[in-house]
């Protein structure tokens, strides 16, 4: 079932990368209908695991080399998808002389055989459950998402013996940073790394919260073709296959990079994709399955933490402005100017809300925290006043007022506290791309590939500088949560001076 259009750098997203109709040749694929016909097989299963299968027949124990072991788990398999889709099961078999793991599972309709070819020693298996066992242990008692990722990278890498793991952590607009990595001393470091969202299109960020991990011993493979059965017309799909063919963009890439192998394990936070463990190795690597069914378990630990470990940081942000928005408030209740006040806390405000520059506005006054041009302030205000919102916030350059000022801001969120008076508080963000460094040195581009050079890391972040040129990163849940309630704060505080203080003068 060879894909209906070829693969070009416009329309990757509609590849049907979960039915490339072919696998990669570390294994063999057999694929079995209810009646426990053989409706599918890889062009390399004869051969490999040295059988006379022909599509359209029920295999008896004598087809499958004789083995009753194999036999009664495509049995077992078989009987399964009588109760629809099935997890995958895996047990060791021998066939042909070669050691396998047979992995099964059942999915539309279909009940997929795996086997692939398998060389670990069985020292080398045991030690690992130990390995996982520890790796375990240390990621429990992490104590912030940042270190959970670079203990992650280590343990994988231990684990696994790639030549470089990183940690990826998708952003907002599912554009991501390397923000760990665990390598090879001389490898050039790619952490601090940025790419677009369009690095991993969106179908293949839906197949990887379903199939959580896969791998790609040798990058320079020919892909196994699928033969069907004639009654056979739907095409095998291989969402959940560990053999899956990979699409040719994507190896492009890895070969430009000079990649030879590649491995990359989700971490699903939510029903989301929150980021992966990816892994490259420089020469061809095959990781047993028992490793990497190990590495799947980490990373689900992983999710596990950086949800509860998010949801900690989160609340220690809350408390933090919480006890910022009180100390504002006592001072302005004891009498201090609103205005004053909120300037002379200017850089408490700038961590909580996360901005780079702040104005306060009152009475026609400006202060200023950070670079930010005065007349352009001053038109800011008169922008805002006209808007006639308690509440405004914006994350693109062209939304908000021209500066002729060499700052420029993209992102505004801006609390009226004070209507009458123009009382405005107001944060400001910078370009996105002004305030990310790329991270490593250039490196020199190893080669390009027949798509040239954007498949490359560096291809990449000048498409991610494209994609997001005149925005700032979009104002979190949090920052606006934390915004209205200082506003909330902030003016009643401030109404009840005003108020006094017109009191006392009449
Ligand atoms: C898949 N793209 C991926 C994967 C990664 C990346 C990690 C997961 C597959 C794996 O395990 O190897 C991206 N890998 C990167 C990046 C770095 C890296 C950015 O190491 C940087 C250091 N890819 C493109 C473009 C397209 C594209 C432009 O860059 C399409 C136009 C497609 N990437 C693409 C597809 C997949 C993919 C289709 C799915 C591959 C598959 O599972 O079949």
């Amino acid at each position: 079932f060879p894909p209906v259009e070829p693969v070009t750098l416009d329309n990757c997203e509609r590849e049907p990368i979960h039915i490339p109709g072919s696998i990669q040749p570390h294994g063999a694929l057999l694929a079995f209908d209810r009646l426990g016909r053989l409706m599918v097989m890889s062009a390399n299963a004869n051969a490999l695991l040295g059988l006379e299968l022909t599509p359209g027949r029920a295999p008896r124990v004598a087809d499958l080399g004789g083995d009753a072991d194999v036999y009664a788990a495509v049995q077992q398999a078989v009987t399964s998808l009588g109760s629809g889709d099935s997890m995958p099961d895996s047990r060791e078999v021998s066939l042909n002389g070669h050691d396998f793991d047979l992995v099964l599972h059942a999915h539309a309709g279909l009940c997929l055989c795996e086997f692939e070819l398998r060389d670990a020693s069985a020292d080398r298996l045991s030690s690992f459950a130990r390995m996982a066992y520890r790796s375990m242990d240390k990621l429990k008692r992490q104590p912030g998402i940042d270190r959970l990722l670079e203990v992650a990278v280590a343990e994988v890498r231990a684990m696994t013996g790639f030549d470089r793991v990183m940690a990826y952590r998708f952003r907002h607009d599912d554009s991501g940073d390397i923000v760990a990595e665990a390598r090879r001393d001389d490898l050039e470091a790619y952490v601090g790394r940025r790419y677009p969202a369009s690095d991993i299109p969106a179908q293949a960020r839906r197949l990887y919260v379903l199939n959580t991990l896969r791998l790609i011993p040798d990058v320079r493979y020919q892909p196994v073709l699928l033969l069907a059965d004639a009654g056979h017309v739907e095409p095998v799909d291989l969402s959940h296959s560990v053999l899956r063919s990979v699409s040719p963009i994507h190896v492009e890439y890895l070969t430009n990079m000079g990649v030879a192998a590649s491995m990359s394990v989700s971490i699903v936070v939510g029903g989301r994709l929150w980021g992966m463990l990816a892994c490259h190795h420089m020469a061809p690597l095959a990781v047993p399955y028992a490793i990497r069914m190990a590495a799947d378990v980490i990373a689900q630990l992983l999710a596990a933490s950086v949800q509860s470990l998010a949801a900690r940081e989160r609340e220690a942000v809350m408390a933090r402005a919480a006890l910022l928005r009180t100390d504002i408030a006592a001072q302005i209740v004891q009498g201090r100017e609103a205005q004053d006040v909120l300037a002379q806390e200017a850089p408490a405000l700038c961590e909580s809300l996360d901005c780079d520059a702040l104005i306060v506005g009152l009475n026609g006054r400006v202060r200023l925290h950070g670079p930010v041009d005065e007349a352009w302030a001053a038109r800011l205000l008169t922008w805002l006043q006209a808007r006639d919102r308690a509440l405004v916030h914006v994350d693109r350059c062209d939304e908000l007022p021209e500066s002729d000022g060499p700052e420029r801001y993209c992102g505004l969120l801006a609390l009226r506290f004070d209507a009458p008076r123009q009382g405005w508080l107001v944060a400001l963000r910078r370009e996105q791309i002004e305030t990310i460094r790329w991270g490593g040195k250039p490196e020199k581009e190893l080669m390009h590939g027949p798509l040239g050079p954007r498949l490359t890391p560096r291809g990449s972040f000048a498409e991610w500088r494209e994609t997001v040129r005149g925005t700032a990163v979009p104002w979190s849940d949090v920052a606006l949560e934390t915004a209205t309630l200082l506003l909330d704060t902030v003016s009643r505080v401030h109404a009840d001076r005003v108020l006094e203080l017109d009191r006392l003068r009449s």
